[in-house]
């Protein structure tokens, strides 16, 4: 469980509770089903917002590094948005009527749980499953997209690392349910969450340049447009995302590289070490409201 002061976090069972509840409150807005499993066995829980077919798709990813606890409740914050406002907020309801809303608040749920096991935070970032032929444990989950996997020095290839890619693409099986998840889906846009830093990044992270064979200059110019018009929303700090630093296998660059997704990732609350990755439970509401009108502008760009 989560310790003394971070009680307003919800552990996986929780977040899993919350939203059969929200399901049970709006089943004709709300469905929940699971796009895999993870290491360990959980699910890996997939909340759908729609109100009818054919709408163009966004999709919101969390936690896919076990210690952004934040992130899991910016995911539950978007789930109880827009079905708790459908009824009474006329900009929710016609967001929601012109889009399908996919919701993963829980990329890599082993890795969460356990971060906060024994009722302590442990630090933890990578996934939970061992590595083959070594006694270290858990993979980068955002090294490990079969995007220029590994191929740029934006990754570790030593097991023990922070950022081990892992054995192969796809080696981890929540990376890979929800990549098969995307392949099957007409996705446009998407935020991938994380702590911290308060920073909108956009591809390419495998280069700092800010073309490739998959990225034209007009594609760049449009990346930069939208990410500097979110962050004036929130007031973070917009730039391609190796501008923080090189990154190969991440989930956007895999996105946009694969399937030409408007692919963003945030870095939240808040700026430095302290509170770094463990702000008490009295920032859930103002850090993770503060996201919602970069998330409306992101939505609104899916057509
Ligand atoms: O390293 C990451 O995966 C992300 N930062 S975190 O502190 N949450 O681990 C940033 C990924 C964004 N991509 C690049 N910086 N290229
Ligand atoms: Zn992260």
């Amino acid at each position: 469980d989560f310790p003394a002061g971070y009680e307003g976090y919800h552990t996986y069972a929780e977040v899993t509770a919350e939203l059969q509840k929200t399901v049970a409150n709006h089943p004709d807005l709300a469905r929940l089903s699971s796009i895999g499993k993870s290491y360990q066995g959980r699910d890996l829980n997939l909340l759908t917002i729609s109100s009818g077919s054919g709408k163009p798709e966004v999709l919101f990813t969390c936690n896919q590094h076990a210690r952004e606890h934040l992130t899991t409740e910016m995911c539950l914050h978007i789930v109880q948005r827009f079905t708790d406002g459908y009824g009474t907020d006329s900009k929710i309801k016609s967001m929601v009527d012109t889009h399908t809303i996919y919701v993963v608040p829980n990329v890599n749920p082993d890795g969460s749980e356990y971060d906060i096991s024994g009722g302590r935070f442990h630090n933890w970032r990578k996934t939970r499953k061992p590595v083959p032929g070594s006694s270290a444990i858990g993979t980068d989950p955002n090294r490990n997209w079969d995007y220029e996997w590994g191929c740029c020095n934006g990754s570790s290839s030593n097991p023990s690392a922070e950022d081990y890619r892992g054995p192969s693409a796809f080696s981890e099986p929540e990376t890979k349910a929800l990549a098969d998840f995307v392949d099957a889906h007409q996705i446009k846009a998407h935020i991938d969450f994380h702590t911290y830093s308060e920073l909108v990044l956009w591809p390419l992270g495998y280069t700092t340049s800010p073309t490739g064979p998959d990225m034209t200059q007009a594609q760049a110019q449009r990346f930069q447009s939208i990410g500097k018009s979110m962050a004036a929303t929130n007031g973070y700090t917009p730039e391609q995302s190796s501008g923080l630093y090189i990154t190969d296998g991440d989930i956007d660059d895999w996105a946009w590289g694969k399937h030409k997704i408007l692919s963003f990732a945030f870095e939240m609350y808040p700026t430095g070490s302290n509170p770094g990755f463990y702000p008490d439970d009295s920032q859930i509401v103002p850090q993770t409201t503060r996201n919602d009108p970069a998330v409306d502008l992101l939505i609104a760009q899916a057509t």
